[in-house]
């Protein structure tokens, strides 16, 4: 787990993320679908986007950065005792949309990247390894629930 000083530079790192939810989601999402195109296809509403510029004049993208975001920053101020958080957001990531737990390790890279773009000053390497950790212990819970509910992920 994370020590107390470790969820402490997490938590404080997400403050700085907050006030620009929906800009950080969006920037999340289009580089996770860039650099990941097979992510892309799992959503109906985004498939068909070629472009660049398709894809960050999307207010439904957008709105999906956002919501992905809010969710996962509620599970990380619980600084690990997320289990109410979780069990359903593994539960429809299992069985819905099955997401394996790979791209879920996309997605916790390319937020370190974009955090580390926009807050370089604050986001120093204690703090990033922090929040490494922090996603770290995310995907593995999400991987415990994903093999309780049959699916291996
Ligand atoms: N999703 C998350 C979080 C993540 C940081 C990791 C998270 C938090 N999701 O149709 C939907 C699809 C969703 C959601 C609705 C869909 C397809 C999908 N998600 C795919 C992914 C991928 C693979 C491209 C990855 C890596 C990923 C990671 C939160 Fe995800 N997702 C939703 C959500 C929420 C906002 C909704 C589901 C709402 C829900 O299940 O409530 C119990």
């Amino acid at each position: 787990g994370l020590s107390e000083q470790e969820w402490q530079k997490v938590v404080d790192i997400w403050g700085k993320v907050e006030p620009d939810l929906s800009l950080h989601g969006q920037e999340v999402i289009i580089r996770m679908f860039q650099n990941h195109p097979e992510t892309q296809e799992r959503f109906d509403k985004f498939k068909n986007f070629k472009t660049l510029d398709e894809m960050k004049s999307s207010e439904e993208l957008k709105k999906h950065g956002t919501t992905v975001l809010s969710a996962l920053g509620k599970i990380l101020k619980q600084k690990g005792s997320h289990e109410v958080e979780l069990a359903p957001l593994a539960q429809t990531h299992a069985n819905k949309h099955k997401i394996p737990v790979k791209y879920l390790e996309f997605i916790s890279e390319i937020i370190i990247g974009v955090i580390a773009e926009k807050h370089s000053a604050e986001f120093g390497a204690d703090c990033q390894e922090a929040m490494r950790k922090a996603l770290e212990l995310f995907r593995n819970d999400m991987a415990s629930k994903y093999k309780e509910l049959g699916y291996q992920g």
